[in-house]
């Protein structure tokens, strides 16, 4: 079982990601993590935050020489901000009777709940004090931890052959055209230049502008992105229990994502609209490396919660960010009287940089199904264990193995 867990709070010194159940014998590139974490920060619509970050991870544990060991791995990403916030997110406690300290203190308190934010339950929840404690751990800058977790697996994926991309297929009421593309390079390569990180470049230009003129009104914007994988063996993921579906497994960790308010697979939202007959992907017999074929992949790449070797598409909707500019009605705490809503620096629209939280969020899942179908505490064991399957496979996949 390969878990995960983050930590770290928007202005505290760092976030960190710990991955454990990765095996042996990987070879990391560091590199590719920090590329992911560069793209993350990327996206027409971000805030001036983002001018003061430049994240890179700092591997801690678990890698040596260049290679994966089996142990945990840790990896850090540092604020650069927590220069400026050293006091007011100082992990022990400061002199309040010092004037400059306490003015501080009371400067960065928050006071108005953020409508749509995790502010209000999570205030009350757990009793805080201070809105900021919410703030702190909710924000989406948590998102980094992620990403650099999920470039990790993805470069475990990578090795056996698998490959996932992300893009923006729409912004507010803006979508985007269909494009075509065969692999998944040529889609990376079509958006590679796009500042939405959308294939459509009329779209792309329309999304921009839009974003621009909501910045104006001083309002927010969300929008849907499409994950894709290729590779995935047939059998990912479980049809026997509830909590071995891997759609389930898939629709948690993209819902988790902040701001996610919807998940769709393949065509689903067309399904529940229209007959079997138009929804189901029909199967004909074939003589390549698998002995079936489909014309057509509505549902996505998963059927009973298994991969079913055909593309994995999925697509999760984000809602508008929840601090804005102008301020909504809102309420004051502790007292509950009505203010507007405060307003704390923040990115207008966040999608592009979602669109790689999303990858990362699959990736994280995928790797840990494939482990669960692979088993192997090394590369080595694995390896063995997929080039079994893939026998198996290439027989015909007539005959059950004891
Ligand atoms: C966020 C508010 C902004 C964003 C932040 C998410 O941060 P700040 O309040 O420091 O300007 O920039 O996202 C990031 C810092 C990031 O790296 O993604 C929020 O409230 O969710």
């Amino acid at each position: 079982m390969l878990r995960f867990l983050t930590s770290g709070e928007s202005h505290g010194r760092g976030l960190i990601a710990l991955v454990e159940g990765f095996p042996s014998g990987l070879d990391i590139d560091k590199s590719k993590i920090d590329d992911e974490l560069g793209r993350r920060q990327q996206g027409y619509g971000r805030g001036a935050r983002q001018k003061i970050e430049s994240d890179q991870a700092v591997i801690l544990s678990g890698v040596r020489h260049g290679t994966t060991t089996g142990a945990p791995i840790s990896l850090m990403i540092e604020n650069k901000d927590w220069d400026n916030w050293q006091e007011v997110m100082s992990v022990t406690k400061v002199n309040v009777k010092d004037a400059a300290v306490n003015e501080k203190l009371l400067k960065k308190q928050i006071k108005h709940f953020r409508p749509g934010h995790a502010d209000l339950a999570g205030t009350i929840k757990f009793r805080q004090r201070d809105i900021r404690d919410v703030l702190e751990r909710a924000s989406a800058r948590e998102t980094a931890a992620r990403v650099a977790a999920g470039a990790l697996c993805q470069q475990l994926l990578e090795r056996f052959g698998m490959k996932i991309a992300a893009h923006v297929i729409q912004v507010g009421s803006v979508r985007a055209g269909s494009v075509q593309f065969e692999t998944l390079a040529e889609l990376e390569e079509k958006i590679h230049d796009s500042e939405l990180f959308c294939a459509c470049p009329e779209a792309s230009e329309a999304m921009k502008d839009l974003i621009k003129s909501t910045w104006s009104e001083g309002d927010s914007l969300g929008g849907v992105i499409e994950v894709l994988a290729d590779g995935l063996p047939v059998g990912m993921g479980s049809y026997t229990q509830w909590d071995r579906k891997l759609d389930g497994r898939l629709a948690q960790a993209l819902i988790s994502i902040q701001a996610m308010k919807a998940v769709e697979f393949g065509e689903g939202i067309f399904a529940s609209a229209n007959k079997g007959s138009l929804v189901h992907d029909a199967l004909y017999p074939a003589a390549g490396q698998l002995p079936f074929q489909r014309k057509s992949n509505r549902a996505g790449g998963l059927e009973g919660g298994m991969t079913n070797g055909e593309r994995l598409v999925v697509r999760v909707f984000m809602k508008p960010i929840p601090t804005l500019l102008r301020g909504l009605d809102s309420v004051s705490f502790p007292d509950f009287k009505a203010h507007k809503a405060d307003y704390e620096r923040s990115d207008v629209c966040a999608i592009a940089a979602a669109s790689v939280v999303a990858k990362a969020m699959v990736a994280i899942i995928l790797a840990d199904a494939f482990l669960e179908k692979f088993a192997g505490d090394s590369i080595a064991d694995i390896e063995a264990a997929f080039e079994n399957y893939r026998t198996y496979l290439s027989n015909g996949n007539r005959q059950r193995q004891s």
